[in-house]
């Protein structure tokens, strides 16, 4: 499709252009690989888009560079990228001299079930070939991943999607306001960002809409779920509350992945941080406070000023714990300690004599609220476990 009849198309309005489209897609067979890249956003239309020197490359993505280009017919055409964003399943690859949309190499294509961690994501060091005279590049390697924000996709026990990788911190966003913040949300989106040595940071959102006891009520269970070492920030982006410390959390050469239901205001408080609507944002049903999933890209932006690279992406609704188990112990170090000493070694802290954690939490050395919601996680990761294994006894 040529620019012009684009432009044309998305000035067509109204309930019977709706119609017409939806009848279109209906009837039409599956966008092609070009129809697709049409409707990616094109450069121009994009602000605060992370440059290459934003997401600082390491010494083994570098050497794997280095021995990629060894093996591939003409290395001169290869460059060290980053995946700042991720629009329909396009990349956009920032490099040292330009950036440039890209798709991925044909071996890439044959990449399927535990192999779709292969497959380029946010955040990603690659090598990408531009061909002389070409707009696109192809990426042909993804580089080793310093961190790597996994989700199970829910089929086989392997089977991960990668969210963001190379994170360094993980903006955990809970919206305040909307009844108790739910604490079983907080501690999964923990033990997924310790899994991946991220650093876990609370956000707490909307402030403005509670009162103040409410307030304080929330950020003590918040504080008591996570312990001293985890930070919890609380922020308003309508008040501009909280942005400055939110700031801190994401020094330059750094980056940091936004987490959080739909609605919560993940991208109101991007764009809050921003100092402009960069990105899209979307009202909340009353009913039950839930979003209406606004962002459907996963985008990197680069905050303004001595500050690092933030990456929104779509609000998940559910975070399931398979194969997270060392997340899990980093989450809650005191309780794995402690059951040590558990007379049984599969002891699940609830009813079996001679359990050093129950003992532990009776003495006060262990807090109950951390405990109850240890055993939730855990039992609820022993069940998924043998649905998908039987054989497996955690
Ligand atoms: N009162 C108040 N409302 C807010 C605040 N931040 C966000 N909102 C509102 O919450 C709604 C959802 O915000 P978004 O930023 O689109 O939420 P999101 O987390 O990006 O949602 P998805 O993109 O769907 O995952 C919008 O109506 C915002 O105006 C805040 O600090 N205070
Ligand atoms: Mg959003
Ligand atoms: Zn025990």
């Amino acid at each position: 499709m040529g620019k012009a009849k684009a432009k044309a198309k998305k000035k067509t309005t109204g309930a019977r252009a709706k119609r017409d489209r939806r009848r279109k897609l209906a009837t039409e067979a599956p966008a092609s690989a070009e129809e697709l890249l049409a409707s990616v956003p094109g450069l121009d239309a994009l602000q605060d888009v992370p440059a290459f020197d934003d997401l600082p490359v390491d010494d083994a993505q570098r050497a794997a560079f280095d021995d990629f280009c060894t093996h591939v017919e003409k290395p001169e055409q290869m460059q060290l990228g980053a995946v700042v964003r991720l629009d329909r399943g396009f990349p956009l690859v920032a490099t040292a001299g330009d950036t440039f949309r890209a798709e991925y190499a044909v071996g890439f294509a044959k990449s399927r079930g535990e192999d779709e961690v292969l497959l380029p994501a946010v955040g990603d060091r690659v090598a990408v070939r531009r061909a002389p005279g070409h707009d696109m590049g192809v990426i042909e390697c993804v580089l080793p991943r310093r961190t790597s924000f996994e989700r199970w996709r829910g089929r086989a026990r392997g089977e991960r999607q990668v969210l963001c990788s190379n994170v360094d911190s993980v903006l955990i966003v809970q919206a305040l306001g909307a009844g108790e913040v739910l604490l079983d949300r907080v501690a999964r989106s923990l033990v997924l960002a310790l899994d991946c040595d991220a650093e876990p940071v609370v956000v707490l959102t909307k402030a403005d809409r509670c009162e103040a006891d409410e307030l304080e009520r929330d950020l003590d269970r918040v504080r008591r779920l996570v312990g001293p070492d985890v930070r919890v920030i609380v922020t308003s982006s309508a008040e501009g509350l909280g942005l400055d410390e939110v700031r801190a959390c994401v020094p330059a050469g750094s980056c940091a992945m936004i987490l959080g239901e739909s609605g919560a205001g993940k991208s109101t408080l991007l764009n809050a941080l921003l100092g402009h609507d960069a990105l899209a944002t979307g009202g909340v049903r009353e009913r039950d406070d839930q979003g209406r999933h606004t962002t459907v890209a996963r985008v990197m932006v680069a905050l303004p000023g001595d500050a690092g690279v933030i990456a929104d992406a779509p609000g998940l609704r559910s975070l399931p714990l398979v194969g997270h188990e060392r997340g899990l112990a980093r989450a809650f170090p005191e309780i794995v300690e402690a059951s040590r000493a558990c007379r049984f070694g599969d002891c699940t802290h609830t009813h079996e004599p001679g359990c050093a954690v129950r003992e532990a939490e009776d003495a006060g050395q262990i807090d109950s609220l951390r405990l109850e919601t240890f055993q939730n996680l855990a039992s609820s990761m022993r069940v998924s476990a043998q649905i998908l294994d039987p054989d497996v006894h955690l």
